[in-house]
């Protein structure tokens, strides 16, 4: 099960991606990089940040290349059979319980009602107010279809049969209650509105799920690169509950044996700092046994993405 979509085209194409990994790996000073890129047509801040990326991500390497051969690798083995390390990236490090178990955020008062450190899951309550969730919806319901993924080797859409919701994606802040939201999000994850996905509305009825998946792209799969030339991975997700349905419908976590409930206006959070399994961040939505359940998606990337 692959990725679930939501965005379009932008101009850090993957031949710039290219070139620029190309000067950096030949040294070349990353300020004169960046006047290239811009000279190039690509806009500061989107240049700043795909070359920062760049860079990150070229100091993992060169480090993991510095590191001790892992135990029971005999030193100077051949390499060429290991799979390189995934990046590593910054993630969201939302206003938690470490400090206080109810958050002050946009005049609410937010709840931490569970949370987890491996996979990283917090599980807010009060996020959304009761009528803001029916907003969405009544906003949302006009405009739903069939519920779509990531085509890892074209890099467009397509629909799978582990995904059978149906939905929708608002542009970001395209209404005066949706960026509200959306800076809510954003001061509550201590994460740039700008880096947030289009928010994502999903219905699900009686036995429609979305079976466990990943919301990271597989980097190394041709389909990734639209994707990734758009704001870089996925670092973080948050799912909120817009209804309550009577019976089924629970945020799954299988790697560790979590089953959230979907509960009207309460939201569960989870980071991931690389594209791989050891983040126990499979999930999935789990079959909607009676009545109907209403989710909002907002997925962080590393860098601004599209509106
Ligand atoms: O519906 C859910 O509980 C989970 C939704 C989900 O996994 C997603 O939108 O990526």
């Amino acid at each position: 099960m692959t990725a679930p979509s939501s965005s379009t085209g932008g101009p850090f194409t993957d031949e710039l991606r290219q070139w620029a990994l190309s000067e950096i790996a030949a040294a070349r000073a990353p300020d004169e990089v960046l006047r290239e890129l811009i000279a190039r047509g690509i806009p500061e801040e989107l240049a700043v940040d795909e070359l920062t990326r760049l860079l990150e991500s070229r100091l993992a390497e060169l480090k993991q290349q510095r590191e001790p051969a892992p135990h029971g690798t005999a030193e100077g083995h051949a390499t060429a059979d290991i799979q390189p390390a995934a990046e590593i990236q910054h993630v969201p490090q939302p206003l938690t319980a470490e400090t206080s178990n109810l958050i002050r955020v946009d005049g609410r008062e937010v709840s931490v009602l569970m949370q987890l450190k491996h996979p990283r899951v917090i599980v807010f309550g009060n996020l959304l107010a009761q009528d803001e969730c029916d907003k969405l919806i009544a906003l949302a319901k006009p405009r739903i279809t069939a519920s779509s993924v990531i085509d890892m080797q074209s890099g467009g859409n397509r629909q799978d049969e582990g995904r059978t919701s149906s939905g929708m994606a608002f542009r970001r802040g395209e209404t005066k209650l949706i960026e509200r939201i959306e800076r809510r999000i954003a001061a509550l994850l201590q994460w740039p509105y700008e880096n947030g996905e289009a928010l994502q509305i999903l219905r699900y009825a009686v036995g429609q799920e979305y079976k466990p998946h990943y919301d990271y792209v597989d980097p190394t799969q041709p389909g990734a690169l639209p994707f990734l030339a758009r704001g870089g991975q996925r670092v973080a997700s948050l799912v909120m509950y817009l209804n309550t349905p009577p019976r089924g419908g629970a945020t799954n976590f299988p790697d560790v044996g979590l089953e959230v409930a979907a509960v009207k206006g309460n939201a569960v959070f989870f980071s991931y700092d690389r594209a791989d399994p050891s983040t126990g961040t499979l999930h999935g939505g789990m079959p909607v046994i009676a009545g109907e359940k209403w989710v909002a998606t907002k997925w962080l990337r590393v860098s601004r993405t599209d509106p």
